[in-house]
């Protein structure tokens, strides 16, 4: 018999199709849901291609130890395993590698823990250069510890590099070589993501500079992508799987009269990530970190939305998108009135949302309640202030008269020696987005920016106290977004 039940798991993890027995060990403390404990490791799991055969749970003070599960558990999963013909564990808490060694021992097949397995779905959705760049450092960082027998992985990556294609489980001196493999390839992947990521950040700079830019975001399988498909017909894959979007989409969506945004739509996010595998992600969300607004979509129909709307916080703390307005959406408000009575009423109402969260606004991405509120309250915030005013721009500042003539109607245009005076309808949001141009105008003979003043031309003033500068940005960010 195979003694090593991870090798053949040539291909991600192998988690298609097999037979599966999901574990969960709810300690003190845990955010389990207390109805449906593995649910939410169900569907991933499902969504993994797996088949979930058999479920068990156990309760624990503190679960330590060599085998995380108490020693009469491990035996019950044993036997559980044999009976049932499963091919693989799949754990709901994170496991430590020495810990998932004991149990392959015990249990005589592949054991992954909730990270692995949400690694494997990403792996296999990942489609672009980046996500799969993000995937694989993140599965090296995450897995590699777990001295995975990776070696016809590794020999595809170092070429058909001789590391023991089809043998028995790694000797010590294979592993060592194995981990020095691991880490340069890691060396490359990171250099390779980084630029990546510089090129990225350039683009979100640039979109931010030129256009009011919202970010949807939200727990998986909230409706992101529906609602960014109704709102802008952008075409992003939307399905009834977790991790449907793994890559960012912008499209434009017009919030009403000659204004638009850019909208984004993004990957997913999901209670008890590693943080590292968070920041893995982080090219992928950048869009949201620099996002003028964001859209937080929550699917109400879900008995977790609450503890789903604290992840989402969470995560977007994690990330450095907290500084933004936030609009929180109470999606899937259709499905709400057709469920049975008994689910209905294990759900917080819209009132009951309301009285926490008084600017929620209920919707249903797919029928379209609630969307002409949405609008109204992003061109609000968009057009905030609105007014005639005259902008006095030097005519060397072609990009900011651009990105004026796009953003507004120019009603009157008058041309001085090294300066033009529009005079345009505008709201202080949108001379706030202006300034990440990094270009100094004049708003009725005032500088906008709430620091120093770069040019003072025709002898205005030289502060606008009554706006304040919304580019909040880390300043190592700078060089990126002045690009
Ligand atoms: N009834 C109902 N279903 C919805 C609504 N919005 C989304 N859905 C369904 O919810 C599922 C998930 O939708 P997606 O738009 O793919 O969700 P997502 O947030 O983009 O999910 P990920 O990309 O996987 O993170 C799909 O089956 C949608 O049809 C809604 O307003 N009402
Ligand atoms: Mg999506």
């Amino acid at each position: 018999m195979n003694t090593n039940p991870r090798e053949g798991s040539s291909d991600g993890l192998g988690v298609q199709a097999e037979r599966a027995i999901l574990v969960g060990v709810r300690v003190r403390g845990s955010r389990m849901d207390h109805l449906d404990p593995l649910g939410e490791l169900r569907a991933l799991a499902e969504t993994a291609g797996a088949v979930p055969v058999g479920e068990l749970m156990q309760n624990r003070e503190a679960p330590t130890g060599r085998t995380y599960l108490g020693k009469g558990k491990v035996e019950e999963l044993a036997a559980m395993v044999a009976e049932l013909d499963a091919r693989i564990v799949i754990f709901d808490n994170e496991l430590a590698p020495s810990q998932i060694q004991e149990l392959e021992k015990e249990v005589k097949v592949k054991v992954i823990d909730r990270s692995e397995l949400i690694l494997d779905i990403f792996a296999n959705r990942a489609t672009t250069r980046e996500a799969q760049l993000q995937v694989e450092i993140a599965q090296l960082e995450y897995t590699a510890p777990r001295l995975r027998a990776m070696w016809s992985h590794l020999g595809q990556v170092t070429g058909g590099a001789p590391v023991g294609v089809g043998t028995r489980g790694p000797g010590e001196q294979q592993l060592e070589i194995d981990r020095r493999i691991v880490s340069r390839r890691l060396v490359a992947l990171r250099r390779e993501l980084d630029e990546v990521l510089v090129r990225k950040r350039r683009e979100v700079a640039e979109r931010r500079a030129e256009h009011f830019t919202v970010g949807i975001v939200g727990y998986t399988n909230a409706g992101k992508s529906t609602l960014f498909n109704a709102l802008t017909r952008g075409g992003a894959y939307a399905a009834d799987k977790l991790f449907a979007t793994l890559m960012t989409r912008v499209e434009r969506w017009s919030v009403g009269g000659a204004n638009a945004v850019l909208l984004s739509d993004t990957v997913g996010f999901i209670r008890d990530l590693p943080h590292h595998l968070v920041a893995s992600f982080r090219a992928t969300l950048e869009d949201a970190v620099h996002a003028h607004a964001l859209l937080i979509v929550l699917d109400a129909s879900d008995r977790l939305a609450p503890a789903q709307l604290a992840t989402v916080h969470a995560v977007l703390d994690e990330i450095g998108a907290n500084t933004q307005p936030r609009f929180l959406l109470l999606n899937k408000i259709d499905r709400i009135a057709a469920l049975p009575a008994d689910e209905r009423a294990s759900l917080r109402t819209v009132e009951e949302w309301r009285e926490r969260e008084p600017d929620a606004i209920a919707i249903s991405a797919r029928d379209g309640t609630g969307f002409d509120e949405l609008r109204a309250r992003v061109l609000a915030l968009l057009t905030g202030g609105v007014r005639r005013r005259t902008l006095t721009i030097p005519l060397a500042s072609a990009r900011l008269i651009d990105a004026i003539e796009k953003r507004c109607t120019v009603e009157e245009r008058t041309y001085g020696d090294d300066s033009v005076a529009l005079v345009v309808e505008i709201g202080d949001r949108q001379i706030e987005a202006l300034l990440p141009l990094g270009e100094a105008f004049l708003v009725d003979g005032e500088d906008p920016r709430p620091k120093k003043a770069a040019w003072s031309g025709h002898g205005g003033k030289r502060r606008a106290p009554h706006l304040v500068d919304l580019d909040d940005h880390d300043p190592s960010d700078g060089d990126a977004r002045r690009v």
